[in-house]
């Protein structure tokens, strides 16, 4: 795999380790990147000689979200008719392993749903948890408005959904965000670790599990999904949605004439 690819993986024991790779753009979550997660997620899936899988960023950002420059000029019927996000974050809730996120620096927007939607959340010290769409006039689209309410509880979900605030590591481990801190020095070996202690149970034993633990945490997370999808492309029907993405790749401030 060349190093321009916009995931590179890799094998350890029993473990398939993904690194999203777009550094300059911090990981932005663009459509060639979500395919290539799903292709890369379901290789793992099906070889039988994987039990355990991590997904893992850079020093400096998991992911810091869907990849504004990407969105911009969307319209309703651009993703509407693409299925944005269906068609790539449904993959996500097929894998039947477990699935650990290794999170250092930024987990923005989709950065921090993708974390989410992974069983495990390792965070380094330096990990930083936020949902900042509405400074885009946007909002969370890939989950984050049915799982964080179910991890942090609706009071924390609702303050970070409609204030776009940051929790740094300490605060995410408080709230039940992640699972565990480390040093951002020691995230990739805790992760290998962990993930290494995982695939040596038995697998059937290890799905049965995580399927059993997302039943009870589920719920009716389909039709929540569902819901969130549809107000998410209604968002590329505003123009201060259009304004805030531009603004960003601007580097300026928005004006939004709340439309
Ligand atoms: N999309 C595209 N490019 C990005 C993104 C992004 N989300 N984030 C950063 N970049 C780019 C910047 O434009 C910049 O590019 P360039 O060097 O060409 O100017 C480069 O990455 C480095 O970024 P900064 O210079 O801004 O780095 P800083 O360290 O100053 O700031 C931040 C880091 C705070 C993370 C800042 O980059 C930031 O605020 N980024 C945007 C975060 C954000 O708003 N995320 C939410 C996006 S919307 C979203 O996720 C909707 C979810 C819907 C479903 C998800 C489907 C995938």
């Amino acid at each position: 795999m060349t190093t321009d690819a916009p995931i590179l993986t890799e094998t350890v024991g029993r473990v398939g380790v993904i690194t999203l790779n777009r550094p300059q753009q911090l990981n932005a979550l663009n459509d060639a990147l979500m395919d290539a997660l799903g292709e890369a997620l379901l290789g793992f899936d099906a070889d039988a000689g994987i039990g355990a899988i991590v997904i893992t960023g850079s020093a400096k950002a998991f992911a810091a979200g869907a990849d504004i420059a990407a969105m911009a000029d969307w319209t309703y019927m651009d993703v509407y008719r693409s299925e944005f996000v269906t068609r790539n974050w449904e993959t996500i809730r097929r894998v039947r392993k477990p699935v650990i996120a290794a999170v250092a620096g930024f987990a923005m927007g989709g950065g921090c749903e993708l974390a989410l939607a992974c069983d495990i959340v390792l965070a380094a010290d330096t990990a930083k948890f936020a949902l900042p769409e509405i400074k885009l006039a946007m909002m969370p689209g890939a989950g984050g408005t049915q799982r964080l309410p179910r991890v942090v509880g609706k009071a924390k979900a609702m303050d970070m959904c409609l204030s776009a605030r940051t929790l740094d590591a300490a605060e995410a481990d408080r709230y039940g965000l992640v699972s565990r801190v480390v040093t951002s020095e020691r995230l990739r070996d805790e992760a290998l670790a962990l993930a290494t202690t995982i695939a040596g149970f038995s697998l059937p034993a290890l799905m049965a599990i995580k399927e059993s633990v997302n039943r009870a945490y589920e719920g009716s997370l389909a039709e929540g999904i569902g819901f969130e999808r549809r107000q998410l492309h209604a968002r590329f029907a505003s123009d201060d949605a259009h304004e805030g993405m531009k603004a960003f790749l601007e580097k300026r401030k928005p004006v939004f004439g709340h439309r």
